[in-house]
């Protein structure tokens, strides 16, 4: 038993050195093709929409770590049987590897815009990791029937050491590629030119005032993020493009200095995910720096067919976005900057789309790099192919920043406050029902136009004991926030947020 379990344990050694020589190799090519990340990737792309939901609504933003620990888990178990099975005869257990590492290197072909080095971690791992188990399993002697007795072949010392010594080459390789994936995805400082179309003063939100209400403008470093990505893409901006092709007089492509050359707008726009359920965290609001979307498309010529842009990013995620609807005079954009700033690598840099009123999975694509005119008779995106509404405004929601649910409170005056949107359509009120008392209307916080959130609040005198809040909007057309709830599949959660708070 004992001797099976160090078995398992050299089966498992041998792989880790594999995946690190793998995961080095993919630092230095494409961080995506590494194994594990590759194996994770598809097991995203191909989970059912169901499950997937359910893993965002359980897990939260800690699904991919998640993911990819149980991808690691699944390996490490194959790899231990590996190891037990290589002492018996060695091209089984190898064997088994070999499968392994042919799997990720499928996974990471299959990725859309995989170039055949996308193989080459998969290849690193195969041959490390094969090369270890085979070394390790001959140091320790094989256990074949006519191999009577089977003494190890050297002593224990040079085992250990060479076990030793291939867990500190795994440790600096996992460490060296990382350094290397980091200093990689180092962006470049920006000069943002002063927008032709700026925004107008932004106003004072009610943070100040009522402590716990979301900041009117989000810190980009607590701006909400959603892909489906497991790692970064490395984008070098010097070479980046983006091409608008499809129904077009003529097809253009614009490096980044390009972009930078023509006018800018600077928008406040509120963005928002179609899997925020009542009271999430998928929304976030902060100021956007572009070029208005109809400019490019001018550019270009739209012909008399198209009726979506299908957006694909630097790894060919597809994203569709109706083309009326981000042509009728909003805000649309490609964004180059957040809050003044370059956008970061998590929010799309160099450039994204931004369409102001539409869940951000069919208006928002991130690292663009091609806008097609098409139809969607012709083409399909990735959400809208896994079920999701193609045409999904922004419903009209409101959530309580404070107090906490479930929380504990002091007696006495306090505030219940929060933020309310319905982006580009826009909102008139918000009201709090407290216990079952009648709805009452809250104070709303600066108006930075429709297409941004409003801040609310109102002033309770709060008394000993459980109470319930609830909140809802008022739309400018004077429709109020429905209680009817939808899940957020698959066109955006409705419902209205109640919670419990005990008051001491
Ligand atoms: N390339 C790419 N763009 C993408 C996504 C993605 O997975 N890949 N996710 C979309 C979704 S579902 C949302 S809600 C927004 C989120 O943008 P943020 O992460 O900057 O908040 O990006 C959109 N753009
Ligand atoms: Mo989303």
């Amino acid at each position: 038993m004992r001797k099976r379990l160090g078995d398992a344990l050299l089966g498992m050694l041998a792989t880790v050195l594999g995946v690190a020589a793998g995961h080095l190799v993919a630092a230095l090519t494409d961080p995506a093709s590494s194994p594990v990340l590759a194996v994770g990737s598809t097991v995203i792309d191909l989970t059912p929409t169901p499950l997937k939901e359910w893993a965002v609504a359980h897990f939260g933003t800690n699904d991919k770590p998640i993911l990819v620990g149980s991808v690691l888990a699944g390996v490490l178990v194959l790899a231990g049987l590996a190891g037990v099975l290589a002492r018996r005869r060695l091209v089984v257990g190898a064997g088994l590897f070999v499968l392994l590492v042919t799997l990720a290197g499928a996974a990471a072909l299959s990725r859309p815009t995989a170039g055949f080095d996308a193989v080459l971690p998969a290849v690193a791992a195969g041959v490390v990791g094969v090369a270890a188990l085979w070394w390790l399993t001959r140091s320790r002697g094989l256990d074949e029937p006519d191999h009577q007795g089977a003494q190890p072949a050297a002593s224990r010392r040079t085992i250990l050491v060479s076990a030793g010594l291939m867990a500190a080459a795994a440790v600096a390789m996992g460490v060296a590629g990382r350094q290397i994936a980091r200093a990689r995805g180092v962006i470049k400082d920006l000069v943002l030119p002063q927008a032709a179309d700026p925004a107008p003063p932004f106003p004072e939100g009610i943070e100040g005032k009522v402590a716990g209400v979301s900041p009117f403008r989000t810190p980009t470093k607590d701006f909400y993020r959603v892909d489906t990505r497991l790692t970064l893409p490395v984008i070098d901006v010097d070479s980046w493009t983006l091409t608008i092709d499809g129904d077009v007089q003529d097809e253009v492509s614009l490096s980044f200095d390009d972009l930078l050359a023509m006018p800018l707008i600077e928008r406040d726009i509120t963005l928002t995910c179609v899997s925020n359920d009542i009271g999430g965290p998928y929304v976030s609001a902060t100021r956007f720096t572009g070029v208005r979307l109809t400019d490019l498309l001018e550019r270009a010529g739209v012909g008399s067919k198209a009726d979506q842009i299908l957006s694909t990013d630097v790894d060919g995620m597809t994203i569709s976005t109706p083309l009326d609807l981000a042509t009728d005079g909003r805000d649309a954009m490609i964004a180059i900057a957040m809050d003044g700033e370059a956008l970061p690598r998590e929010h799309g840099y160099p450039a994204r789309m931004v369409v102001p009123g539409l869940y951000g999975y069919v208006s928002a694509c991130k690292w663009i790099t091609r806008m097609t005119l098409t139809t969607y008779a012709e083409k399909t995106a990735y959400w809208t192919d896994r079920g999701w509404a193609t045409d999904a405004p922004i419903k009209l929601m409101s959530r309580i920043d404070t107090p906490k649910p479930l929380s504990t409170i002091q007696t006495g005056k306090t505030f219940i406050g929060g933020v309310a949107w319905h982006q580009h359509q826009g909102l008139t009120g918000v009201q709090v029902r407290i216990d079952g008392e009648e709805w009452r209307d809250a104070t709303l916080g600066a108006d930075a136009g429709s297409d941004y959130w409003r801040q609310w609040y109102v002033e309770w005198d709060a008394k000993p004991g459980q109470h319930m809040l609830a909140v809802r909007a008022v739309a400018k057309d004077g429709e109020t926030q429905t209680a009817a709830r939808a899940t957020p599949f698959p066109d955006g959660a409705t419902g209205v947020q109640s919670i419990v708070v005990t008051v001491a």
